[in-house]
């Protein structure tokens, strides 16, 4: 018989004694606290899917967050939100959200009775973790906190001094630290003076939500004369060249019908609209903005454009594979982990948009080779079921529970 017991702050000890003598640590419940940017950038889109997938597991998941997370859309028992709200005064010319976030965790840590804490996204949100703990220490409660790191968070804005030893420390006083890539890990560990373990936990996919259903009708509204249809999805930033997308389609439909369904919003979004009429393609690209069911409309795409400057992982890369849609991509960063080269598509180095039109077209050269990539982009894909991973960050609370307990 399976035995499960829910745990508490105050009896973790206990809780460790039991673990070592009597159970399984995979059958222990967890009551977990998610903090994470609640939009629909990868970081706020993995806290939320990994939250959704503890759920599933029987723990009790609460979400702490100024709104809604973006992809949380279905009703769980064992999912709470908790929505930090910040006190506005005229004199607070700058947000004070990281202290009202800091006071709302000890708030629900102590009411709710949490275990741990995941933070995702170093910043604020290691630094915010570590306040509330030690203001939680000093009224005789333990809660240990995880720290995951997802990418411009260290590759980026966390390497600015405005924020590197911040940075730093929360890491260092992290309970535990995850990277999404080896990439991410490396980096961290020659940018930063780290004393502290860091594992390797990959994104991951849903790969009964995200498979490539048929939307025949959807297609034929997009192309309806059969184009080749090349599609891009991020939050617009310069770090993701946009341009190169619209340089590669430029090419590609100089040589065969196609469209372009850019999805996502962000402050590149009108320097592109203007690229897309400057080069003269509005008549085949369309900008769709933010979408929800961004599964059904990659079920469309033929292939799947990531030409960025830095990615730490690529998550929107492995939504597209799930769908069976190989990605020409950029080899920067984490993305030699996700897309495997002449496999679940091609890399070229950054800007390279010559060798990444080169490509598009050696996938769409034929049917037979389309479908072909089609498949190996969805093996690949498989490689990061959510059912693995999860149980990957599943044993990783466990093991950081019991240490944290002895
Ligand atoms: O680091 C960022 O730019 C933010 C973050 C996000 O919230 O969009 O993206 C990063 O985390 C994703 C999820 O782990 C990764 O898939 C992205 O590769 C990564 N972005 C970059 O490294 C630019």
């Amino acid at each position: 018989m399976v035995t499960k017991l829910r745990i508490d702050c105050c009896r973790l000890n206990q809780w460790a004694f039991f673990c070592k003598k009597a159970f399984k640590p995979s059958t222990l419940l967890m009551k977990i606290g998610i903090v994470c940017y609640p939009t629909f950038g990868g970081s706020g889109v993995v806290a939320t899917e990994l939250g959704i997938s503890m759920a599933r597991r029987g723990h009790h998941v609460h979400f702490i967050t100024y709104k809604q997370p973006a992809r949380l859309l279905t009703y769980d028992a064992n999912i709470y939100f908790h929505e930090v709200s910040n006190f506005d005064y005229p004199l607070f010319e700058h947000s004070t959200y990281d202290l009202a976030l800091a006071s709302t965790l000890v708030d629900i840590v102590k009411f709710e009775k949490l275990d741990l804490l995941h933070v995702h996204y170093a910043i604020p949100h290691a630094a915010v973790a570590y306040l509330a703990k030690m203001i939680l220490k000093d009224q005789g409660i333990d809660i240990p906190f995880i720290t995951t790191l997802h990418g411009t968070d260290i590759t980026l804005v966390g390497q600015d001094k405005s924020f590197a030893p911040v940075v730093e420390f929360s890491i260092n006083h992290s309970d535990g630290v995850t990277a999404v890539s080896e990439f991410l890990k490396a980096e961290t560990l020659s940018i930063f003076n780290i004393n502290n373990d860091i594992e390797v936990i990959p994104n991951f996919i849903d790969l009964k939500r995200f498979s490539r259903s048929n939307k025949e009708h959807f297609k034929k509204a997009i192309a309806p004369d059969g184009e080749r249809i090349l599609m891009h999805v991020s939050n617009f930033r310069k770090v993701k060249r946009i341009q190169d997308v619209m340089h590669i389609f430029k090419n590609v439909r100089d040589v065969m019908p196609s469209k372009l369904i850019l999805i996502g919003d962000g402050p590149e979004r009108r320097p592109m609209e203007t690229l897309c009429r400057e080069l003269g393609l509005c008549e085949d690209c369309r900008f769709l903005g933010k979408q929800e069911a961004i599964e059904e409309i990659l079920a469309v795409a033929d292939v799947f454009l990531l030409p960025s400057a830095h990615e730490s992982f690529g998550l929107a890369a492995l939504e597209a594979m799930a769908c069976e849609v190989p990605v020409v991509s950029s080899n920067t960063g984490g993305l030699p982990e996700v897309n495997k080269h002449g496999f679940s598509g091609f890399m070229s180095d950054v800007g390279d948009v010559d060798a990444m039109t080169q490509n598009t077209l050696k996938i769409l050269s034929s049917d037979e080779a389309l479908s072909q990539f089609r498949k190996q982009a969805y093996a690949q894909a498989k490689k990061f079921d959510v059912a693995h991973v999860v149980e990957q960050y599943e044993k990783y609370y466990n093991s950081l529970l019991v240490h944290h307990a002895s």
